[in-house]
């Protein structure tokens, strides 16, 4: 379950840097710390007064067991992240709530001890920075400051107007309903394909405090707006498909967040009883009134006295009865980072959930790639938890439309008051895992790619390449997965029919180049609705280089090449490097790498059966230190296996192996790696020297094992180092080194007619005709 792989309650320090960046938003390096605003800041503009939620505290609580969920839904004033699965959950106490927290044993952190100044220095750095909090900010099509701040309801529709206005060729505004108080609920349709194609919906908002999903989504708009044209992934996506933008389905609550409660999530409906609101994304009619949706009305999760008894969310059941051809869906929420597919109302698995779990992960990559943000996906119910009644559930469950739910940034430090920093960060990597999206519902087909696509691939045996293929609409057509490749960047593509083994995997030799070469390549999928293809931007391709290696280093250990194991310095008390046939433990190898021999070193030689730490590294730090190794290949390698193990002793991961390359002999050093996993396990890795220190012929490796940590157990190996170059062997005739023989070579040679040197090719003393004659003999470009 994701809530046990989050990262460890917000300690002291984090709550207080993350306070004192939202006490310091929008705030100029001289502007007064935040004290009393004017009243009517204070007062909401439609005279309910604002509610700061003073002197409550925010918990972040660890749920063990259901006792303990019991408890915290009984002392809660309102769950925030609702995680309410075993693990980390947040949420509101009053100060009763926060004593009874005290006394309930529950481990938990006071995450935020008094919601009010946190909440009023919001609504501060708001006035700051939107003028007054209306009205300011550009509707602007370029982007403009848009994304600077956040947006109030007015705003955003001027934005969207704004969009329409500059292409109206592209974009077209509609409204689905109208909210409770009367709201026109509004989105923009963009496309330039031809009607009956099939399209994706992103909505955001059903919650009104998820500014950060919100922002999300018109960002999502902005960019398809002014990526047409020019970007060519989304110009060949709206040229093929339409892209639907609904930023706001709750206007009512996200005004009412704006201007009397920050921390609103439902809608507006007066429940008849006290109490406001229905919990939208339980309202829908799949699997309506299951669990994890409330029948109380107070409560955040209130379900509603029927399905799509809310005209927002029936508003938003009619658009999707409206728009059969609607394929693809993301309703984006916050806050926890996480990508989310059916089931919510289940933990059983549902159809095709191979195809939504390599969709997922195809999302969450490319959400790393933008900003190195980590997101966690998977079905929503086995993720996060249960709840039933929701957008995706009836989206998928009822139209077959592949729908996911997303939780935009971020984890909690900040929650749903996201500083306005974080807006655009947040935006791009949603907007990577938006285009997935839309591409592999459009196109049918999520394509993985097995491993890393190579960067290197010897000449004579490139090897091949493997990809995992999931229909997500439609099927694969047979013999429909292919690698296309070409040599150069130009001419045409030539297709290889990927051969299958089974569980969605596809296999191909790359193809036999030239050295030196460079090859372009792609893979792409045929299914029954589309063509899907990796990668997924029809301008981009893969590109390995043809080389040849050439091994000058290399050393299994059988024999003493000249290492050093231990030197001055060094600290550990026991477990010094040795060379040795180990003796295996649980924490050390029984065997060396498997290279020739058996032989490696290790970080000392205990006896057979004894115990694990009798021989490990102690104390400290014990250095094995290589002999001066030839890398003055400006491509040369250094490739070694390693073996690292610190999991045990109680204290996992505390301690660290630094692997450091020279190239002055020893002089000075660089880090190569610093190997922290408990990998119990020989693992080969590769470095190319040029990209550490300039490649010299006094490169010397250095492998530190460390125990600082206290009371681990530390286990370290090092076998089969290898100094691996890569260049082409010369071509015949190939006078200037361009790897093929043509009038450069010719122009060689011409030049020292009559005279001697590399362009007398028969090596009769004299460049003559009986070279020229061989030169054209060779003539291949
Ligand atoms: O509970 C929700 O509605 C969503 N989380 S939030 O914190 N933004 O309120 C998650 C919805 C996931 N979908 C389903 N649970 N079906
Ligand atoms: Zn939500």
């Amino acid at each position: 379950m994701i809530s046990r792989t989050r990262r460890a309650p917000l300690g002291r320090a984090s709550i207080l840097v993350a306070l004192g960046s939202l006490l310091a938003l929008g705030s100029a390096p001289t502007a007064p710390a935040p004290g009393p605003t004017p009243a009517q800041k204070q007062d909401a503009p439609r005279g309910e007064p604002r509610v700061f939620h003073d002197g409550k505290s925010v918990i972040r609580a660890t749920i063990r067991s259901a006792r303990d969920l019991r408890t915290v839904l009984a002392v809660a004033s309102d769950v925030l992240n609702h995680r309410l699965d075993y693990g980390p959950v947040d949420f509101i106490v009053d100060a009763r709530g926060l004593a009874a927290m005290k006394a309930s044993g529950i481990p938990h952190e006071v995450v935020i001890p008094d919601l009010g100044p946190v909440l009023r220095a919001e609504l501060a750095s708001r006035n700051a920075q939107a003028g007054g909090g209306g009205g300011g900010g550009d509707g602007g099509v370029a982007g403009g400051d848009f994304f600077s701040t956040f947006r109030r309801l007015e705003e955003i529709n001027a934005k969207f107007d704004a969009l329409v206005a500059a292409r109206p060729d592209l974009v077209t505004p509609f409204t689905i309903g109208t909210s409770l108080e009367g709201r026109p609920i509004r989105g923009i349709r963009i496309t330039k394909a031809a009607a009956g194609s099939p399209g994706v919906l992103f909505n955001a908002t059903q919650h009104a405090r998820e500014w950060g999903a919100t922002t999300a989504v018109c960002y999502i708009a902005d960019r398809l707006v002014n990526g047409y044209g020019s970007d060519p992934r989304i110009t060949a996506l709206l040229d093929r498909a339409w892209v639907d933008v609904i930023p706001v389905v709750n206007p009512d609550g996200y005004v009412y967040s704006w201007d009397v409660n920050r921390l609103w999530r439902k809608n507006r409906r007066n429940n008849g009883d006290g109490s406001f609101g229905v919990d939208l994304n339980r309202n829908w009619a799949f699997q309506w009134g299951g669990g994890g949706a409330s029948a109380n009305p107070s409560d955040d999760t209130y379900r509603g006295p029927s399905a799509f008894s809310e005209p927002e969310s029936a508003a938003m059941r009619d658009y999707f009865v409206a728009n059969p051809t609607v394929v693809g869906h993301i309703d984006f929420h916050s806050y926890s980072q996480l990508i989310l597919s059916p089931w919510g109302y289940t933990t059983a698995a549902p159809p095709n959930a191979v195809g939504f779990s390599a969709l997922g992960n195809e999302m969450k990559d490319s959400v790393l790639r933008v900003n190195g943000a980590n997101y966690t996906t998977g079905p929503i119910a086995s993720t996060l938890y249960v709840a039933s009644g929701s957008s995706v559930d009836h989206a998928f469950g009822v139209h077959g439309v592949i729908s996911w739910t997303v939780e935009v940034r971020d984890t909690g430090s900040y929650g749903f008051v996201m500083p306005a920093g974080e807006i655009l960060p947040n935006a791009t990597e949603n907007f990577a895992a938006a285009l997935d999206l839309a591409d592999a519902t459009v196109d049918g087909a999520v394509i993985r790619f097995q491993g890393t696509p190579p960067a290197t691939a010897e000449w004579t045996a490139p090897g091949s390449a493997s990809v995992e293929v999931r229909a997500l609409r439609g099927s694969i057509v047979g013999g429909g997965v292919k690698l296309f490749a070409r040599t150069g960047t130009t001419g045409a593509f030539t297709p290889t029919t990927m051969t299958t083994s089974g569980n969605g995997i596809f296999s191909a030799s790359l193809p036999v180049a030239p050295c030196g070469s460079t090859l372009s390549w792609y893979i792409s999928a045929e299914t029954t609705v589309g063509t899907a293809r990796y990668p997924r931007n029809a301008a981009a391709t893969l590109s390995t280089l043809y080389t040849q290696s050439t091994t000058v280093f290399e050393d299994t250990f059988e024999t003493n090449q000249g290492w050093t194991a231990g030197i001055a310095g060094d600290t550990a008390t026991s477990g010094i490097w040795t060379r040795v046939d180990p003796v295996g433990t649980t924490a050390q190898p029984e065997n060396d790498s498997a290279d020739a021999g058996a032989f490696c070193f290790i970080t000392g030689q205990g006896t057979v059966g004894g115990a694990a730490g009798a021989a490990d590294v102690d104390g400290g730090v014990t250095t094995l230190l290589s002999p001066v190794m030839n890398a003055s290949n400006p491509e040369s390698r250094i490739a070694y296996r390693r073996w690292y193990s610190n999991n045990l002793g109680g204290a996992p991961n505390a301690d660290s192996m630094p692997v450091s390359i020279s190239n002055n002999g020893g002089s000075t050093w660089v880090l190569l790696e610093n190997v922290t996993e408990n990998a119990g396990a020989w693992v080969e890795k590769s470095f190319r020297v040029a990209d550490f220190v300039t490649p010299s012929a006094n490169v010397r490796l250095k492998f530190e094992a460390r125990d600082l940590g206290t009371g681990s157990l530390v286990e370290a190996g090092v076998d089969f180092v290898r100094v691996v170059t890569q260049a082409c062997p010369p071509v015949a005739g190939d006078l200037d080194g361009n790897g093929s023989v043509g009038g450069g070579d010719l122009a060689i040679l011409l030049g020292s007619w009559g005279g001697t040197g590399a362009a007398d090719l028969d090596g009769n003393g004299t460049v003559d005709a009986g070279d020229l004659s061989i030169l054209l003999g060779l003539w291949n470009g």
